[in-house]
Parts: C-alpha cells; structure tokens; sequence
C-alpha cells in the first residue's frame, strides 16, 4: 500500500493576504514540508479557474457569500480567485513542489465548480484522480491543504467514498471560517463519514 499525501489548495489566494483569504493559511505550508518525506507520492491540486467563472460573485452579478442554485448545487458566491496562470493561483511560497509527482487542476470548467478534488460539484465529471490512483487497493491518502471546510472536505468525503482508506491530518488544515467553528464542523462531518481525523506528530517520522 502506497502511502499517498494529497495537497489541497495551497496557493496564494487562499493565504491569509489572499483574494479568497483562509485565516492563517499559510501556516500550513512548514508542517506539509515537515511531513513530506514520509510518503510514498505527493499529489498537489489546484483550483485553476478560467476568467469569469460561475463561482464568482462577479460573474453572477451578487455578493460574496451570496448562495446560488448552480445546476442543482448550493454553490457559494466566492471573490474571483485563482484564475489560471495567475500569482493568485501558484502554489504558497515556500511549499517544497520538488517532491510534487502528480497535479491536479480543478475547478476548469467555467460553467460548474469543483471543490473536490475527485469531481465536480454536481458529481458529473471526474478530474482524473480517481483514474490516475486507479485503484483504493494500492494508495491509502492523507489529505492536507485549504480549506478544510471547502476543498479538503470534499476531497476527503469523495475519497473516502471511492473506498480509500483516508486519513485527514488536522493541523496541516486551516479553513475559511465564513461561521466560526465550520472547520470543527467539517472535520466532524469527514469523521462520521469514515476519515480518520491524525496531527502531523502522530506519523511516525522518525522511522523514515
Ligand atoms: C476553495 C472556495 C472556492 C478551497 C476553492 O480550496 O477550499 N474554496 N474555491
Ligand atoms: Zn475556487
């Protein structure tokens, strides 16, 4: 079994001066560092969105934190963030991208956003996780990134549900808190769905 560290969003728009601000965000960054060697391969997802995206409030012509049924899906009305090619939408300073084996772009489709890093938010198309890991049998994944209580916990709830075994390491998580304690209340949501919720100091580090 390859054990499989899944980075989600660490880029510049969801650092704490970013345009889509997750609070401490970047404080993230040394502890997945720190974790890094531990594993058997690194994936690395990106929300990289086209301009004028479906997910904007500016696009639809509302508020951020505004709600909207997009195709069926409660979807939040976020600022423009990690537009494609974008400083934005690069990785945070200092994350140690050499030991990036994979990338996964999301959230490309302008019509439709994906948290997850496995499918869109209406579930119909796939980012090509689930086929590149091609198999729950060989991977066990251990999600870490921004935010918990959007694209970490999505991710999460679809691994989880394609049958890998899944592991979210908390402190490598910080999320965007639009209500205080939406974190606590994702991680509990991935718990009860069958994530096993770790910290960073409970790898056994010392034996790699
Ligand atoms: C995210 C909101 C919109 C995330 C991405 O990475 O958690 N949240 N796009
Ligand atoms: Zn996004």
């Amino acid at each position: 079994m390859k054990k499989t560290l899944v980075i989600v969003d660490v880029q510049n728009d969801f650092s704490s001066e970013g345009a889509l601000a997750v609070p401490d965000g970047e404080s993230v960054v040394p502890v997945i560092n720190q974790i890094m060697p531990f594993f058997d391969f690194v994936i690395a997802t990106q929300d990289w969105h086209p301009e004028a995206h479906a997910s904007f409030a500016s696009t639809q012509e509302c508020q951020p934190g505004d709600v909207i049924d997009l195709g069926g899906f409660q979807q939040v009305m976020w600022p423009d963030h990690c537009v494609q090619g974008t400083k934005g939408a690069e990785f945070i300073k200092g994350l140690n991208t050499d030991k990036i084996n994979h990338i996964i772009r999301k959230g490309t489709d302008i019509e439709i956003d994906s948290y997850s890093g496995f499918y869109d938010n209406n579930k119909k198309k796939s980012t090509g996780l689930a086929e590149f890991l091609a198999s729950p049998d060989l991977h066990e994944l251990y999600i870490v990134g921004l935010a918990t209580d959007y694209c970490v916990r999505y991710t999460a709830l679809d691994a989880v549900a394609s049958g890998f075994k899944t592991y979210v390491i908390q402190d490598a998580c910080r999320g965007v808190n639009q209500q205080p304690g939406d974190d606590e209340k994702a991680f509990y949501e991935m718990s009860k769905a069958g994530c096993l919720l770790i910290l960073s100091g409970d790898l056994p580090l010392n034996q790699v």
